[in-house]
């Protein structure tokens, strides 16, 4: 007993609580900042914090629910990519203390920083819809989501299995991760029933909570093109409220009406989930009136605290909140924040708000959304990208994945700007 109580304090007081740069969340924007910045500091400068020791590429849950991937292929042991030389903390953060440059642990240790990345995504919230819980964990045959780890396994046997009725797929109130997400699996949906030779006898229906199909109008009107020639019933301004899993009834507010529902029965119910930010985030001195960290958007540096910066879904940076924003972002912070730590004076481009949004529409077929802040399109590659093409897919289902493993959580990528003026370059538009 006394051995074992001498053992913890021994390693409580040589354990390190104080770090040059501390990085929150070892998620995909976390690990794209550190990896980088691991090369340009010294053994032991920078602590990782993150409890959870699997790494998941959620941009392919879509694809499993497709049953174009499983499940298992999407997600590593996070210890793979932690960068060498630096330290993870395997705990989550509880409480930030900006004005100490101080960040609490859930097991009440508290580490100091330098610098801070806060990088910890976006909290899913089915409680926000009445009886959207008990309905994905009883009855997986009728109400499905591929937006988590648990619930994307049922989606594939769902809709492979389904014979005949009222398909309806929602899209939550804003923000929301991935915002494409919700109808791509509706068009991949919809492919299946035709392909089972049951699309004549099943209505597909997207209940949207926005006033459009989709947010930039180029890719808006080719997806209107596609929602007519594919009778597909697009419904707006409706937000899921309530499920009735009994009944398999589907309840939405009017928003254009608050306070007025509508009931929808259905017999598959896809959910696009809402979403919110941390507690532990809203919280703290860095969120903004709405809980998300408040940095400059051409930055990354938080407003206030200009040792603190954000990255990714946590952030109120106004574009949407994908893997590929980060993509766009990430060499922004690093080169910014090394100036900082390093009193250099590199340039720095301004981040323009790129993300990118791989609208797949068929088994082989995709729109590959690309745009910034305004909603003008910043196509990669020199072809109108608006043009369903299977070139697109194949850059979804097969390159990308292996850009994100082996480039961009690994810290080799600098961007996609650097393709866009190699196009250029070569001639084409
Ligand atoms: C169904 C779906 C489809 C998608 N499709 C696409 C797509 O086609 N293209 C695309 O680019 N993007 C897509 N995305 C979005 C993309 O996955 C996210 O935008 C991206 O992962 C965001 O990275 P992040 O680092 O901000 O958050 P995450 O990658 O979610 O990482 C956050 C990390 O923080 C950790 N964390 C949480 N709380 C704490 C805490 N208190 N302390 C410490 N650590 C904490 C978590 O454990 C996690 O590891 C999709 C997402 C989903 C769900
Ligand atoms: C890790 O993340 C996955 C996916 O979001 C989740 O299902 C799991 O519960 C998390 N594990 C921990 C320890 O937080
Ligand atoms: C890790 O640190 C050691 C000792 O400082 C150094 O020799 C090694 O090159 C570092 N590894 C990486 C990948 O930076
Ligand atoms: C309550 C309701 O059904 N509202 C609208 C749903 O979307 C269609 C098409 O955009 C509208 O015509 C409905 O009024
Ligand atoms: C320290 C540093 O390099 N800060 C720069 C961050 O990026 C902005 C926008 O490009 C510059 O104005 C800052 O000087």
């Amino acid at each position: 007993m006394n051995s074992v109580f001498h053992i913890i304090v021994r390693r409580l007081s040589t354990q390190q609580n104080h770090y040059k740069l501390v990085v929150i969340g070892a998620g995909c924007g976390g690990l794209a900042c550190a990896s980088k910045l691991a090369k340009k500091l010294p053994k032991d400068s920078i602590a990782i914090i993150d409890k959870n020791d699997t790494h998941i590429y959620q941009p392919g849950w879509t694809l499993v629910g497709a049953g174009l991937k499983t499940a298992e292929e999407l997600e590593k042991p996070q210890s793979q990519f932690i960068p060498q030389n630096t330290t993870w903390i395997q705990s989550y953060a509880n409480k930030i203390e900006p004005e100490k440059n101080l960040v609490q642990l859930d097991d009440g240790r508290k580490i100091s920083y330098e610098y801070l990345i806060v990088a910890a995504g976006i909290e899913m919230n089915f409680d926000k819809i009445k009886g959207a819980v008990d309905a994905l964990d009883n009855d997986p045959q009728h109400v499905i989501s591929i937006y988590t780890r648990k619930y994307v396994r049922n989606v594939f046997n769902t809709l492979n299995n389904f014979r005949g009725g009222q398909a309806i797929f929602t899209f939550p109130m804003m923000p929301i991760k991935c915002p494409g997400a919700p109808q791509k699996i509706m068009y991949l949906a919809e492919d299946l029933f035709r392909r089972n030779n049951v699309r004549d006898k099943i209505t597909v229906m997207y209940n949207t909570s926005l006033p459009v199909i989709f947010g930039v109008k180029k890719y808006a009107a080719a997806l209107m093109e596609i929602v007519k020639e594919r009778n597909i019933q697009l419904n707006t301004r409706l937000n899921l409220v309530e499920v009735r899993a009994k009944s398999k009834e589907a309840i939405f507010e009017n928003l254009d009406q608050p306070g007025t529902m509508k009931t929808f029965k259905y017999d598959v119910l896809h959910i696009g989930v809402p979403m919110q930010p941390f507690e532990f985030l809203a919280k703290s001195p860095l969120a903004d009136a709405n809980g998300f960290v408040d940095v400059v958007k051409e930055t990354l540096q938080h407003k206030k605290f200009p040792n603190v910066f954000g990255i990714g879904d946590c952030t109120n940076i106004p574009t949407s909140k994908t893997a590929a924003a980060i993509a766009g972002s990430n060499s922004i912070l690093v080169r910014n924040l090394s100036n900082l730590m390093f009193g250099t004076n590199h340039p720095v481009h301004k981040y323009d708000g790129y993300t990118s949004c791989p609208l797949v529409t068929g088994y082989n077929k995709c729109i590959l959304a690309e745009f910034d802040f305004d909603g003008n399109p910043l196509e990669t590659l020199p072809i109108n990208q608006a043009k369903e093409r299977r070139l697109s897919y194949i850059l979804k289902k097969d390159v990308m994945p292996t850009m994100y493993w082996k480039m961009l959580i690994t810290g080799n990528w600098n961007g996609p700007a650097v393709f866009r003026k190699l196009f250029r370059l070569g001639g084409a538009k």
